[in-house]
């Protein structure tokens, strides 16, 4: 594996451009366990193109990435913010392999139109993880993907509805249901909708009225929400495909008059369980969270010190994650978590 000396360093982070932030580099000095040291500094140049910073969850999982790549630990991290478009995402692969970063992490936005760029990071030898989101592509063309299991989320929220209709005694009653969707064609939206659609299917008392994107921004999970609010007044069960959308649509079922959660006119279902959807749902707004983990930081850089030391590494790696629902003691559960 290749290393930059300082003069190459500086010179890539001019090529790197305004947008372009690099973290922990001032002051910090390099531990004495970095391995493969060949030249200068020996830090191992690290690229990530992050989607953006569309919700609470993504803000969480760059804090963890910045916060594990320090000068501490022989990391220099280029990190780059695409601004929730694959474009950037590409623009930003393209000038780490034009820089030679040792390594590029790509977590993609959406699965498909990755071929070439990842063939171009092959060909010149950088090897590409993925995180979070997956990519649709050949699998030779990337080291292995680091994240969370969509589909099993997608199922374990609708069994979890199935589950508690039946205590509430509506296990027979017609249920309507409307989601809102994360950006169409993420690994996230996909597989949480395609879980929860298996479900779905099982049951023929349940009607999905409308799929709605809402892009995982709060602005349009409100948006969306609004518009399902002026199509359907019979809405049971909301299904939001994060949290960051859950509080637009909140919002929305609120400024409709109407009411939500547990004690509420409509069951809502969400994604992710960030701080301040536990918070919401120990006000009694949203039923039921099912989390993803976005603390990927320090198992993405324990793979790439594994990779550093030649070794190889597993292709999936799921994160671990578990769900919380009003019946459980939430400000106690809340105490012991991170984001
Ligand atoms: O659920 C959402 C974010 O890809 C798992 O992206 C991630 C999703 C997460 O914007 O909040």
């Amino acid at each position: 594996m290749k290393h930059r000396n300082s003069i190459v360093l500086m010179v890539s982070l001019l090529l790197a451009g305004m947008c372009i932030t690099a973290g922990n580099a001032a002051g910090a000095s390099l531990s004495d366990d970095r391995t493969d040291n060949d030249s200068g500094d020996g830090l191992v140049m690290v690229g990530v193109s992050q989607v953006g910073s569309e919700s609470d969850w993504r803000i969480a999982m760059t804090q963890s990435i910045k916060s594990a790549f320090t000068t501490d630990e022989g990391f220099y991290l280029i990190f780059q913010d695409a601004q929730q478009k694959q474009e950037n995402q590409i623009k930003a692969m393209r000038n780490f392999i034009l820089q030679e970063v040792d390594y590029i992490v790509l977590d993609p936005i959406v699965e498909t139109g990755w071929d070439a760029i990842l063939q171009e990071a092959k060909d010149t030898g950088i090897p590409v993880i993925i995180v979070d989101r997956m990519v649709d592509a050949d699998p030779q063309l990337y080291t292995c993907w680091i994240g969370s299991d969509f589909e099993k989320e997608g199922r374990d929220a609708a069994e979890w509805l199935a589950a508690y209709l039946g205590t509430e005694g509506r296990g027979e009653e017609e249920i309507h249901l409307v989601t809102l969707q994360g950006t169409l064609g993420s690994s996230a939206q996909i597989g949480r909708t395609k879980g929860f659609s298996e479900v779905l299917d099982e049951h023929e008392n349940w009607k999905m009225l409308a799929r709605e994107d809402g892009d995982f921004t709060q602005a349009k999970g409100q948006e969306a929400m609004e518009k399902l609010l002026e199509r359907y007044d019979d809405i049971d069960v909301l299904i939001s495909e994060n949290d960051n959308m859950t509080f637009g649509a909140i919002d929305a079922i609120q400024k409709a008059g109407k009411t939500c959660g547990p004690n509420g006119d409509m069951i809502v279902i969400s994604f992710d369980a960030v701080e301040a959807a536990l918070d919401a749902m120990i006000d009694g707004e949203i039923n039921a969270d099912f989390e993803c983990n976005p603390l990927q930081g320090p198992q993405l850089l324990e793979t790439i010190r594994n990779l550093e030391k030649g070794m190889t590494v597993d292709k999936i790696q799921h994160v671990d994650e578990t769900y919380f629902d009003a019946t459980m003691n939430l400000p106690e559960l809340k105490a012991e978590r991170k984001y």
